[in-house]
């Protein structure tokens, strides 16, 4: 299984305002991921709306493109073995009220309007909104020194 599978996780608005942008990258240092790309930006209506753009037809579609556009979101990329699968488990469930105790949402959410975190749900997913996001440049190719502490092989 490849360790360099990549996944796109962004800190909402609620959750920079909240102070856990800290909290949250650690969480997924500490696991062994290896952070490859990082900003924070403020993302216009028109690009929020394609990032969402499966969701346009759901009567919560305006609400979450406001509430994403209100404040900076922290956007990262992840890179490591079943990052994208592994990213959506420590995030917890979309909604925070059915997220375990221990996941990101599931420790600090109440409301699945205010749920802190974003992941890709699947790797097709995950490299679109890396291109969405993020130009290749902004993207970081680098070994970390933990590798062969954290992978077997
Ligand atoms: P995900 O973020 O866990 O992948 P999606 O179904 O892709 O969940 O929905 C995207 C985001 O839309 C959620 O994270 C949440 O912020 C918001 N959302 C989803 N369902 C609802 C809802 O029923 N009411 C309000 N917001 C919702
Ligand atoms: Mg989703």
């Amino acid at each position: 299984m490849s360790s360099s599978e990549q996944t796109f996780i962004a800190i909402k608005p609620d959750g920079v305002q909240r102070g856990l942008v800290g909290d949250i990258i650690s969480r997924f240092e500490k696991r062994g991921y290896k952070l490859v790309a990082i900003k924070l930006v403020t993302a216009t209506k028109e690009h929020l709306e394609k990032h969402y753009s499966d969701l346009a037809e759901k009567p919560f579609f305006k609400g979450l493109v406001t509430y994403m556009g209100s404040g900076p979101i922290c956007a990262m990329v992840w890179e490591g073995r079943d990052a994208v699968k592994t990213g959506r488990v420590l995030l917890g469930a979309t909604n925070p009220l059915a997220s375990a105790p221990g996941t990101i949402r599931g420790d600090y959410a109440i409301d699945v309007g205010r749920n802190v975190c974003h992941g890709s749900d699947a790797v097709e997913s995950a490299q679109k909104e890396i291109a969405l996001w993020f130009d290749k440049a902004e993207v970081q190719s680098w070994k970390s020194a933990q590798h062969d502490w954290v992978y077997e092989k």
